[in-house]
């Protein structure tokens, strides 16, 4: 894919809503916790549902059209259709929801390739610093490289033993469980390694660069 994203994305309502709420400082509460101790961040309720969140725009992309990119700050850039990326090593991992408009779900089973695999197979640059994450809605989102190559962290086909859903980003999504959910794109397309940061969608939007649940890392 080319460095600028040809996908436009969607304003809405919602999306000016979130904005405010970060002008405003809503949810905050000056607290912090522990995950050693605390398994609720502070200003989080637990949901038993899964709720849906995202720009609006759902793409619907089929198996045999999804490709995912590897590329910019890397020796080899790859190039994965479905058949090759599901030929990649596999993991369950299990972990908690943040997100940070303040509902956390807990026990979510995840399966896919862990990010410490992508590093391996593209061979990052000693220069390379940061993560961009590019989706097929036209969202993008940034971390640094050690967040996303955290070890609970994944490119997950399934949740719970079964294909992601398209309103949850399937075919493959990001998960990074330790922050904010916004920071876990769903419907990836493209991971581009850089040597500098490029704040996404909401980290320009007046979002938190990093977005640590424990210390309320909601907003800049
Ligand atoms: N491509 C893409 N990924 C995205 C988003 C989005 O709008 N587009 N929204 C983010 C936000 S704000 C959250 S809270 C989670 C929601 O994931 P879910 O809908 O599966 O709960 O996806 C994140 N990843
Ligand atoms: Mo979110």
């Amino acid at each position: 894919m080319a460095d600028d994203d040809p996908i436009v994305p969607p304003d809405s309502k919602f999306t000016r809503t979130k904005a405010a709420w970060a002008d405003q400082g809503r949810f905050l509460t000056g607290r912090t916790a522990r995950p050693e101790t605390e398994r609720l961040p502070p200003g989080q309720h637990l949901v038993k549902n899964w709720p849906v969140l995202d720009l609006g725009v759902e793409p619907a992309i089929d198996k045999t059209q999804w490709r995912l990119d590897v590329d910019g700050a890397v020796e080899t850039s790859v190039s994965w259709n479905w058949q090759t990326f599901s030929e990649q090593p596999q993991v369950d991992n299990v972990s908690d929801i943040h997100c940070v408009t303040s509902w956390s779900r807990y026990d979510n089973a995840w399966t896919g390739v862990p990010t410490m695999h992508i590093a391996e197979a593209a061979g990052i640059l000693p220069q390379a610093r940061f993560v961009i994450l590019h989706s097929y809605d036209g969202y993008t989102t940034n971390l640094t490289i050690e967040d996303f190559l955290s070890p609970d962290a994944l490119l997950a086909h399934s949740w719970q033993g079964e294909p992601l859903t398209r309103e949850h980003g399937g075919p493959v999504r990001l998960v990074v469980p330790h922050l904010y959910f916004w920071k876990s794109a769903k419907w990836l397309r493209r991971i581009e390694f850089s040597t500098q940061d490029k704040p996404g969608f909401w980290e320009v939007r007046g979002y938190h660069n990093h977005g640590d649940p424990w210390t309320e890392e909601r907003y800049s």
